[in-house]
C-alpha cells in the first residue's frame, strides 16, 4: 500500500479499520493520566495528562483501538475508590472529553519502586545500555524486585485479557521480562516491544549476570523494535552469542525454542505539525521578546542546550567545549550567551547528584573565568519550563547543542528543527545519538573531542545564512515526514500484519 504522510488521523484510521476483534493493550511504566489530591483533606482530586512523545503518539492509538493501557499508578489519588473500580481501572480521557479507553493501574510499594525502577532499571540496565563508561550496579535484590514487578504487570495484563484475542505493545527497558511471562501463560497473544534506549554490544551485555534471562524475556516478543539498525544488529548478535539462537540476518528474524522474533528499527520522532503550529503562535513571539530583554540578547548570539539532567547527555563536555571556544576566540567574549535549560532528574540516585554538582561547578567556573559585570557566558535555567518558553528558546537560539555521549534517539534535536518555523538555526549534534542517522544536515560532533567541538561552535556562530537555511530546510523536511505518527503507525501495522499471519 502506498501511504501518504502519516498523521494523527491516518494512525487513528489504521487502528480502527485493521484491528479487527483483537483487544489492544499498551504497557508502559509511566501512565497517560495521573490523579492527585489537590488538598490535604483528600476532598478534591485533579487529573493531569503528562505531555511527552510517548503519550502523544500512543494516546491516538488507544483512542482508536478503545483498548486498555496498563501502567504504574504513580499519583497519590490513583487508587482512590472514587476513581478506580475493583480492578484498578479508570476510563480515560476524563470528562468533559468522551472516554475512549481504559487505564488499568498497577500498584507498587515504595520498595518495589526502589528495586525495580530506581534500582534495576535505572542503575543496572540504563548504564549497561549506554556507552558512557559508568559501571552498572548489578544488585541481586534489585534483580529479584525487577522480576517480581514484571510478573505483577504480566498478571495484570493477563487478567485484563481473560480469554479474548489480544495484541500487546510493551514500552521500554522497565519490562525486559514481561513479554516472555505473557507468552508462557498465553502463547496465542501477539506481543511487540519498543526499547527506547540503545542496545549494547556483546562485550558490554555479557557483563550482566542475568543476560540470558533478559534476552530470553525479550524473545517472548513477536516484534522487537529499536530506534536504529545498529541496535537491532547488536540485539541479533547477542541472541546468537548469549543463547545460541538461530539468526536469519537478511530478514532480521531470530528463532529460539520454536518461537520467532522479528527485529526492526522504528525511529521515534516528534509531533511535527503540532510543534510547528505552536512555535508560530503569538504568545511564543511575546515570550521571545521577554527572554530577549531578560537575557540581554541584543546584538548577541544565543546557543541553547535543553536536556533532562542525565550523565548520558554530555553536558560537562558541552561546557568544556564552550570554555575552549571562549579561550580560543576572545573576540566572542561578551557576544555569545549559552543557556543550559533542563530539569534535574532521578535525583535520588548518587550518579545523578554527582553529575548535577559537576555541571554547577563547571558553569560557575566558566562564569568566573570569562564573565564581566554585565555579561555571563552561561546561564542555567533549571526551573520547569512551559512549552511556550521552550519554543521561544529554540526560536531565539542561533544554535542548539545536543552532545549526548550515547542516546537512543534524542528528541531535543528533532524538537529544535520542528520549532524553527522561520527556517533558520544551526544544530550541533552528537554522532552518538540515534537522531544523527537522519539529521545529516546538522554539524556532527564527537562530544569527547573537545577541540573539534569548540571549533564546531565557532562554525555554527559564523555559518552564512544561506547555508543555515539550506541545512534547516532539509532537517525540517525529514522530521516532518518521519514524524511520531509514522513511528507508531509503522510499528502497530507491522504487529497487525504479524497477528494476521
Ligand atoms: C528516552 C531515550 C529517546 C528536557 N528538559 C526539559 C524538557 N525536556 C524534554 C525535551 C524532550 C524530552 O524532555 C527528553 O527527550 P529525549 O529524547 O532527549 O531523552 P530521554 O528522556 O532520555 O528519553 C531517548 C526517548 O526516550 C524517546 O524514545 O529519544 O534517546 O533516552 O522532549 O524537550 N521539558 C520541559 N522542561 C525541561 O526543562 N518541559
Amino acid at each position: 500500500m502506498v501511504r501518504t504522510r502519516w498523521s494523527k488521523d491516518s494512525l487513528y484510521n489504521l487502528v480502527e479499520t485493521e484491528l479487527g476483534d483483537s483487544l489492544f493493550i499498551v504497557v508502559s511504566n509511566r501512565e497517560p493520566y495521573v490523579h492527585a489530591y489537590t488538598s490535604e483533606s483528600g476532598q478534591q482530586i485533579k487529573v493531569t495528562h503528562p505531555v511527552g512523545g510517548l503519550t502523544e503518539a500512543l494516546d491516538p492509538v488507544m483512542r482508536a483501538a478503545g483498548g486498555t493501557w496498563v501502567a504504574w499508578g504513580s499519583g497519590d489519588a490513583d487508587f482512590d475508590e472514587k476513581i478506580v473500580d475493583k480492578d484498578q481501572r479508570v476510563m480515560v480521557p476524563p470528562p468533559p472529553e468522551e472516554s475512549r479507553y481504559a487505564l488499568r493501574r498497577v500498584k507498587l510499594t515504595e520498595s518495589d519502586v526502589a528495586g525495580f525502577y530506581l534500582g534495576f532499571a535505572n542503575e543496572s540496565l540504563w548504564p549497561l545500555c549506554h556507552v558512557t563508561f559508568t559501571p552498572p550496579d548489578y544488585r541481586e535484590d534489585w534483580w529479584h524486585t525487577y522480576q517480581k514487578v514484571n510478573r505483577y504487570f504480566a498478571d495484570s495484563v493477563l487478567r485484563e485479557i481473560g480469554n479474548r484475542k489480544a495484541v500487546v505493545l510493551v514500552q521500554d527497558y522497565h519490562f525486559a521480562l514481561l513479554s516472555h511471562y505473557l507468552k508462557e501463560s498465553n502463547p496465542d497473544l501477539t506481543v511487540g516491544q519498543f526499547w527506547h534506549i540503545p542496545w549494547p554490544d556483546y562485550e558490554a551485555f555479557r557483563t550482566c549476570p542475568w543476560n540470558e534471562e533478559i534476552i530470553t524475556g525479550m524473545l517472548g516478543n513477536d516484534l522487537m523494535g529499536f530506534h536504529i539498525r545498529d541496535f537491532c544488529n547488536n540485539f541479533l548478535d547477542n541472541a546468537a552469542r548469549v543463547l545460541g539462537a538461530e539468526i536469519d540476518r537478511e530478514n532480521a528474524i531470530i528463532t529460539y525454542r520454536g518461537n520467532t522474533t522479528e527485529v526492526r528499527p522504528f525511529p521515534i520522532s516528534v509531533d511535527f505539525d503540532s510543534l510547528n503550529t505552536q512555535a508560530g503562535m503569538e504568545e511564543v513571539e511575546q515570550e521571545m521578546e521577554k527572554l530577549r530583554k531578560e537575557l540581554d540578547l541584543d546584538g548577541k548570539c544565543l546557543g541553547v542546550g535543553m536536556d533532562r539532567m542525565d550523565y548520558t547527555k554530555g553536558i560537562p563536555e558541552r561546557l568544556m567545549a564552550l570554555d575552549k571556544f571562549f579561550e580560543d576566540n576572545p573576540e566572542y567574549r561578551g557576544k555569545v550567551v549559552f543557556v543550559q535549560a533542563g530539569m534535574p532528574s532521578r535525583t535520588q540516585i548518587d550518579t545523578y547528584k554527582q553529575i548535577g554538582q559537576r555541571i554547577d561547578d563547571l558553569m560557575d567556573g566558566l562564569n568566573e573565568k570569562y564573565g564581566t559585570g554585565s555579561w555571563k557566558p552561561v546561564v542555567a535555567m533549571t526551573r520547569q519550563l512551559s512549552p511556550v518558553t521552550l519554543h521561544a528558546l529554540r526560536r531565539l537560539a542561533n544554535f542548539c547543542v545536543v552532545s549526548s555521549l550515547h542516546d537512543g534517539m534524542n528528541l531535543v534535536a528533532k524538537e529544535y528543527a520542528a520549532s524553527r518555523v522561520d527556517g533558520d538555526g544551526v544544530l550541533i549534534l552528537s554522532k552518538f545519538t540515534g537522531a544523527a542517522v537522519e539529521m545529516k544536515d546538522s554539524l556532527l560532533i564527537n562530544p569527547y573531542d573537545i577541540g573539534d567541538f569548540a571549533f564546531k561552535i565557532k562554525e555554527a556562530v559564523e555559518m552564512p545564512e544561506s547555508e543555515r537555511r539550506r541545512r534547516m530546510k532539509n532537517m525540517r523536511a525529514i522530521v516532518s515526514e518521519n514524524n511520531i505518527y509514522k513511528w507508531a503507525g509503522t510499528m502497530v501495522s507491522r504487529l497487525m500484519e504479524i497477528t494476521g499471519k
